[in-house]
Formats: structure tokens, sequence, C-alpha cells
């Protein structure tokens, strides 16, 4: 059992996967995805009450920290993992769904984030110079449109790295998609903050079930509104390019394009009591509440994934 009163590090909760695997043999085992650019495991959660790999249950997929200094996008996750293993307060969600949960998608960056709490990207020294500015923006190195809206710059935070794919935590997080890509029904790639369901293509262009994106995107919004902290704004819903910027290379919108009709990035909000906040760090009040408020939303979007399945 892991707790919401502050937020944990990558090797407690490594730990917590082998503990879950452990305790519940039949529904839960941990899956290696490969190794991050400084060679640490990359492991999600598989979590399925008949076999995960022979059954034709949709999957829903949800990642965190894919981005590293978005913190409060881990106790998201582990708060859904409470629920569907610990909890199993919705059995349905359980029972119709296979679940891979990927609490911490840029290990390394996220390590580093305990002394340099604002990075935001990998570590990889490859396209350093000079030994200067490390890390590539792992959500600008995947394949769709990639290198069209982010930076050729190696110090700029959407640098898109070499090539698609050129950094072996993207390269994981592929795999993991393609491998299941015939009954993926839902992905969210969980960041912060900003309040927003966004969905797909990060050009602007729509894709054909463009109004069911956003009909579903819009049902999670308003399960959250409803529960959400009082003081925190209402979420907002649409296509990055429309509400915020063009973004190439986006992890939700490469699974989009090969597998999950329902793929979103989802931005949490900014949990802070002051108002002269940083939204990426995080008062711990607001953990469980983060996790709590998040969960609300992803329940309304994976059955509706579902069903759509
Ligand atoms: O810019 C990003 O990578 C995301 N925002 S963040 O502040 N967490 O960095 C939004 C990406 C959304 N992209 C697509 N939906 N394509
Ligand atoms: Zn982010």
């Amino acid at each position: 059992r892991i707790g919401f009163e502050r937020i944990h590090t990558y090797e407690e909760v490594d730990a917590y996967l082998d503990e879950l695997a452990r305790d519940y043999p039949n529904v839960v085992s941990v899956g290696l995805g490969g190794r991050s650019f400084e060679g640490r495991p990359i492991r999600y959660l598989k979590i399925s009450t008949t076999n995960f790999q022979d059954t034709n249950k949709p999957v829903v997929m949800l990642q965190s920290l894919l981005h590293s200094r978005e913190w409060v996008t881990l106790p998201a996750t582990l708060y859904a993992i409470q629920k569907l293993v610990v909890d199993v307060t919705e059995s349905d969600l359980v029972q119709n769904i296979d679940w891979i949960i990927l609490p911490v998608a840029n290990p390394d960056g996220y390590v580093y984030t305990q002394i340099d709490r604002y990075w935001r990207k990998n570590r990889s020294t490859t396209n350093m110079i000079g030994g200067h500015c490390p890390g590539v923006d792992l959500n600008r190195n995947f394949d769709y449109v990639w290198g069209t809206a982010s930076s050729p710059y190696i110090c700029e935070e959407d640098f898109h790295g070499g090539s698609a794919f050129s950094e072996p935590e993207s390269a994981a997080i592929r795999d993991i998609i393609l491998e299941h890509s015939s009954r993926m029904a839902m992905y969210l790639d969980i960041h912060s903050f900003g309040s927003m369901i966004l969905y797909g293509y990060g050009d602007g262009v729509l894709p054909p079930h463009a109004l069911h994106l956003n009909l579903v995107a819009v049902q999670m919004a308003q399960a959250i509104d409803r529960v959400k902290w009082p003081s925190n704004k209402n979420y907002i819903v649409g296509n990055i390019r429309h509400v915020l910027y063009a973004a190439s290379g986006c992890a939700s919108d490469y699974a989009m394009s090969v597998a999950a009709p329902y793929s979103y990035t989802y931005e949490l909000p900014a949990y802070r009591n002051s108002i002269w906040f940083d939204g990426f760090l995080v008062d711990p009040e607001f953990i469980e509440q983060a996790g709590f408020e998040t969960w609300e939303g992803i329940k309304v979007g994976a059955r509706a994934a579902a069903a759509a399945f």
C-alpha cells in the first residue's frame, strides 16, 4: 500500500510495483518496457482479471511523468492503481477492461528532479555540444509529424531529439503501445498543469472521429468539475493546436495514429494554496485530491472508450 501524504520517489514506485505483483498475483503483473538512457528499467503494471496475454478485452493505458517536473501526475496514476487493484470500488472497470499503467515514463528525468526540480526532458547526452544541454523532450520525440512543431536546438525545453524515437524512453513506450495496438481503446498521457483535456492532432488537423473525441473529453471534464477543488478553474477541452499551441511528436498523437481511438493529453490543475503559485510544485494536502479528481475523469473516459470498442 502506498499513501498520498507525499509524492513518492522512483525507487519507491518501483518497489511498490513488485509489492503489488506479489500481493495480487492473479490480477497484476509487471512488464519491463526497456531501459532509460541511464539504464533504469521502465516498468509498468498490467492489470487483468483474465490472462493479459490472451483476451479480447479493450486496453486502457495510463501514463505519468513523461515530463519529469510534473510531479502531481504520479499520485494520479498511483490512485488509479489503488482503485483498480486494492480497493476495487468499481469492479466493472477491471472486469471489462485490461489496464496498462506506466507511472514513471521518464525515470532519469524524474530522479534528476530531486536535485533540479524543474527538469522536463530526459537525460540523454547524445546531442550535447561542449558538455552542455543534455536532454530531449520526450513528448516531441514520437513519430507523428515529428520535427514540424518542436525545437531543433538542444538547449530548448522542446528539443525533439536526433530523430523520431531516438530516445530509449519513447521507443519503450512505442513498443508497449504497438504490442497492444489491436485492443487499445484509450491512451491517457497525464501531464500538468493547466486543467485541460487535449486531443490531437498537434498540427491542428482533426481526425475523422474528432466529435467523439471531443464529446468524451467533455464528459470527463464535467465529471471532474463536479468534484474539483473549489478554487481550481473548470477544465478546458479541445484540440491542442486550437486551445494551446502546435506541437509535433507527442505521445498521445502517436498512440492515436497507431492504436487508441480515444487518446488524450490530460493536463492536471495546479494544486497550490498561494496565488503566487508555481504550478509544478504541489502542496501536500492536494495530493490525494488530485488523484481522486483525476480518477473521476479516467472512469468516465475508460467506460466510454470501452463501450465504443
Ligand atoms: O507541450 C506539451 O508537451 C504538453 N503540455 S505540457 O505543459 N505538459 O508540456 C501538451 C502536449 C499535447 N499534445 C498533443 N495533444 N498532441
Ligand atoms: Zn507535460
